[in-house]
Parts: structure tokens; sequence; C-alpha cells
């Protein structure tokens, strides 16, 4: 709130600021980006870069979906809230993952806990050979959770801070195009389409320089530079 109270100049119609959900991660890729998704497993995404999405998913509806499940073998991003069957994997000592479906309605994170405590985590799918293992164990037409997920937003300078000041409607990806974030003249954040015009905010940071003014008494002779040195370390 320190940095929001230095915005000093309100815009009614808004000023993009640095927060953005970068499309490019997510939407049209696994990704390696901060926003991008992540396995369960290893909390990052994987090299390999295996999707199968049921298009238009990921699609990110009303800024809710950040879980995903699998439906008839594709993927699809949905509310982690959602209560659903599951699929949890092991691995074998040949080091092959087996899937196994738990025919129990659950969110994603009670979903991901019950498999940490029975298996491995919540399925990892890396080709389309596993996603073909794990498809054979789901009936037809069930929306199972699988381990992918991702934490959305993140800053243009790749600073970690996780401050939100979101107004009390925001963020709703209206249309589904809203990746890019204004804030308006109370400073309240909303999600808008990133090709929109704005007014802008830039930032800097600013070096600070202390200046310490010492006043002593003493005999020594103080223009002799080898007690100056001496004072000036001690002062250090
Ligand atoms: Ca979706
Ligand atoms: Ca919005």
């Amino acid at each position: 709130m320190d940095d929001i109270n230095r915005l000093q100049t309100p815009f009614h119609l808004g000023a993009w600021i640095g927060l953005w959900d970068d499309p490019n991660s997510w939407k049209y890729g696994i990704g390696s980006n901060s926003n991008s998704w992540r396995w369960s497993t290893i909390g990052e995404t994987t090299q390999i870069n295996y999707q199968i999405w049921n298009t238009p998913n990921p699609e990110y509806q009303s800024s809710r979906e950040t879980c995903v499940g699998i439906w008839n073998g594709k993927w699809y991003d949905a509310n982690c809230d959602l209560a659903r069957n599951f699929a949890c994997y092991s691995v074998t000592q040949q080091n092959v993952k087996q899937y196994v479906f738990i025919q129990t309605l659950r969110t994603w994170s009670s979903g991901q806990a019950y498999c940490r405590t029975h298996y491995t985590d919540l399925a990892k799918v890396d080709n389309k050979a596993e996603n073909s293992e794990l498809t054979k164990t789901i009936p037809a037409w069930v929306e199972t959770w699988i381990g992918l997920y991702r934490v959305p937003w993140s800053w243009s300078d790749n600073s970690r801070s996780l401050f939100k000041n979101w107004d009390s409607s925001s963020p709703n990806n209206a249309n589904g195009n809203q990746h890019c974030v204004a804030e308006n003249a109370l400073h309240q954040w909303n999600d808008e389409n990133c090709n929109v015009n704005k007014v802008f905010i830039c930032h800097q940071v600013v070096k600070m320089t202390t200046t310490v003014r010492l006043t002593t008494v003493t005999d020594v002779e103080l223009t002799d530079p080898a007690i100056n040195a001496q004072v000036f370390q001690q002062v250090q």
C-alpha cells in the first residue's frame, strides 16, 4: 500500500501497471514463465512440453480456471473448487508411471492431498502414450482432475510480489481476453484487454545516498591523511 500511495495522479479511464497474465505463457504453450503451467509433483513445468487441450481450453473463464482436468482423453482448465473424480499416479521400480482413477468427488487440492498420502501425487502426463494409459483407467464422459495447475498473474519486471489490489469485480476475464491490468482513480485494479490504448505508469528504482556529518573534538592533526584514513575506517 506504500507503493499505491506513491501513485498520486488519478486516471479516470485507467492507467496500465506492470501486472499481467501473459497469454503466451499459458494459452498457447505449457511454457516456462512464472504464470505458466506447473505439475503438482515438481511444482514447475517440464522441458517436454507435451499438451493435449480440448480447444478452446485453456480459456481461464471468469479468471477462475487454474486447475486441469481430463475428459475423454483431452485436457481442460477448470475452477479448482469444483468437486470431481481425480487420478493419482505412482512410479514403478522400472520408472513407469502407473495411474489410478479415484472414484470420489473432491476439489483439486483435496484430491492432491489424497494422492500425496496414498500414491506419489495427482497424475503427471509427459507424452501421448502416458495420456492414453491414463485415459484407459477413466470411464468415458467422466471429468477427472490431473496434476496440472498454474499460478496466474505475474509482474512485467519478473519481480515476485504477491500483493494485489483488485476492485470488487476483478479479475473477471470478461470476453476471455483480459490479461493486462489497469488501475482506476481509486488505485484499484481491473483486468482489461491488453490491446486498448491507455496512459501507463513506469517505475524505476532510485539509489538513495546517505550523508553522515561528524563533529569530533580531538588533539590529533586531522589534516594528516594517515589519521584521516584511520578515522574513516572507524566510521565505516
Ligand atoms: Ca475451461
Ligand atoms: Ca475485467
